[in-house]
């Protein structure tokens, strides 16, 4: 059976563990942090220094445990580094989560409880679908986005790479949110919106570029 790293061990990590226990399908698990975040019966077990040694000793997989709020930089170097360590990289979905058939989503993305992800959509690389997001049909979400709690993106929605959806934001069928923008929780989103940019309320605006 698998062995799986987890790298970092804040409040991101406690979410994906509870998937993880859920899913019962390693025969070890590990977090990677420098300072002590065992959780629920998982062992912190080293930092990122020790990776590479874990991997010559048998850890097989990782799954980058860090969140993201508008700031991607540290998941993605840690994502590259366990690339280069050459260690398998999977999905973590929830069990309660639902997925449509069709759906293809890319190694190293994590669907949160009672996430919905609906017909036709595909999902990036290292995202991140949180608890009670609804992805409808035909969406697009780029790597390293991440949609949080309870957003909904209507039908054709594109959510481009690094770009954050705030908790409860809504937006709607066919709107374009550009790479690396951040929406604020709550806001509805009813136009595109450019790349690089804040924006929030209802309707939605920007507010710092
Ligand atoms: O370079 C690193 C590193 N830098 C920080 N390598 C490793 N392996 N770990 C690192 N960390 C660790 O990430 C910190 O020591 C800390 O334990 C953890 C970050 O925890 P925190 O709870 O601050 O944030 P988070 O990223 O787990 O969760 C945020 O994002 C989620 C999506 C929170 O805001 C959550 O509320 C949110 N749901």
């Amino acid at each position: 059976m698998k062995k799986l790293l987890l790298i970092g061990g804040g409040g991101h990590c406690h979410s994906v563990i509870d998937s993880i226990l859920m899913l019962n399908s390693y025969e070890k698990i590990g977090i990677i942090d420098d300072k002590d975040c065992s959780f629920l019966g998982i062992s912190t077990i080293g930092t990122d220094y020790d990776v590479s040694r874990l991997f010559q000793e048998g850890w097989t997989d990782a799954f980058i445990t860090v969140g993201s709020i508008g700031n991607t930089d540290l998941r993605h170097r840690l994502y590259h580094m366990i690339v280069d360590l050459g260690l398998a990289i999977p999905n973590i979905v929830d069990p309660t989560a639902t997925i449509a058939k069709d759906v293809k989503i890319q190694q190293g993305t994590y669907v949160g409880k009672k996430a919905v992800i609906n017909a036709g959509s595909k999902i990036g690389e290292c995202a991140v679908i949180n608890t009670g997001a609804i992805i409808e049909h035909d969406c697009m979400v780029g790597p390293f986005a991440h949609i949080s709690p309870g957003a909904t993106l209507c039908g054709q929605v594109h959510v481009g790479e690094n770009a954050h959806v705030g908790a409860g934001v809504v937006v709607k069928q066919l709107v374009k949110i550009g790479d690396h923008s951040l929406i604020g929780a709550g806001s509805v989103v009813v136009k595109d919106i450019p790349k690089n940019i804040v924006a929030y309320g209802n309707p939605c605006r920007l507010v710092e570029q």
